[in-house]
């Protein structure tokens, strides 16, 4: 089965936590404990075959940012979240976008910029343009989402899940062809998986719940920093 790690990052309060546990267990948590740092497994379905995503749900306050180094360079994907209600968020995202661009050599993808907490649409401080058009200027994928109604939350890892499946495969067709005829290097045009821009609807493809999976458990990034975990 292939496994791919996923990094949640953003700034502090914006709901990550509360996204990836709707993810995980499919519950919203209202509490907000700023320090909460874990990594959850879930197996998933796509495309009749099971893909195995940990989790990493970063804290992404100030004193912890150094971590993040370690965090992108350990990861396969990369959700960077902010909340529709705070400008300063917004704000913010953008040197984590650089600094996955720069640890990642100019190509962050798969990376999802998600606008949570849209049912606070009476406090909206950035409208979805903004959002998209900074998703454009990054080249990658935007969506707005709620963790507390459950809008968009699972076509955020189906559209890094997608992205990663393509990114992997052309990698391996491109080494396959290059390992075949070394002349194929200069010609081959790699697919590049295309980043997409959602509207709430919901045609995920459907998550299957491994129970033991499901628990959190503690990575190897996770020994590694175990002392925040
Ligand atoms: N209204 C609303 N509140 C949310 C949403 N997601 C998270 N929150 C709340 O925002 C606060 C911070 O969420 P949390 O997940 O801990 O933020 P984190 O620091 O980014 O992990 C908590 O009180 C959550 O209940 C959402 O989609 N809508
Ligand atoms: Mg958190």
């Amino acid at each position: 089965m292939q496994n791919f790690k996923i990094i949640i990052l953003g700034p502090g309060g914006v709901g990550k936590s509360a996204l990836t546990q709707r993810f995980i267990s499919g519950n919203f948590i209202e509490a907000y404990d700023p320090t909460i740092e874990d990594c959850y497994l879930k197996t998933v379905k796509y495309k009749n075959k099971e893909y195995k995503l940990e989790i990493l749900d970063t804290a992404g306050t100030d004193q912890f940012t150094s971590l993040r180094d370690v965090y992108i360079n350990s990861g396969d994907a990369f959700v960077v979240v902010y909340s529709i209600d705070s400008i300063s968020s917004f704000n913010d995202i953008q040197s984590i976008i650089d600094q996955i661009c720069t640890i990642k050599e100019s190509d962050p993808s798969p990376l999802i910029i998600v606008g949570n907490k849209c049912d606070l649409d009476e406090d909206r401080e950035i409208s979805e343009e903004m959002g998209e058009m900074l998703a454009n200027s990054s080249r990658c994928s935007f969506i707005e989402t709620s963790a507390k109604l459950d809008l968009n939350i699972k076509e955020i890892f189906y559209d890094l899940l997608s992205q990663l499946i393509n990114k992997r495969a052309s990698m391996t067709s491109f080494q396959t062809a290059y390992e075949e005829n070394e002349d194929f290097k200069s010609v081959i045009q790699t697919d590049t998986a295309t980043p997409t821009t959602y509207k709430p609807k919901d045609t995920s493809p459907k998550v299957v719940e491994s129970a033991p999976e499901q628990k959190h458990r503690k990575s190897k990034l996770c020994e590694d920093l175990c002392h925040i975990c």
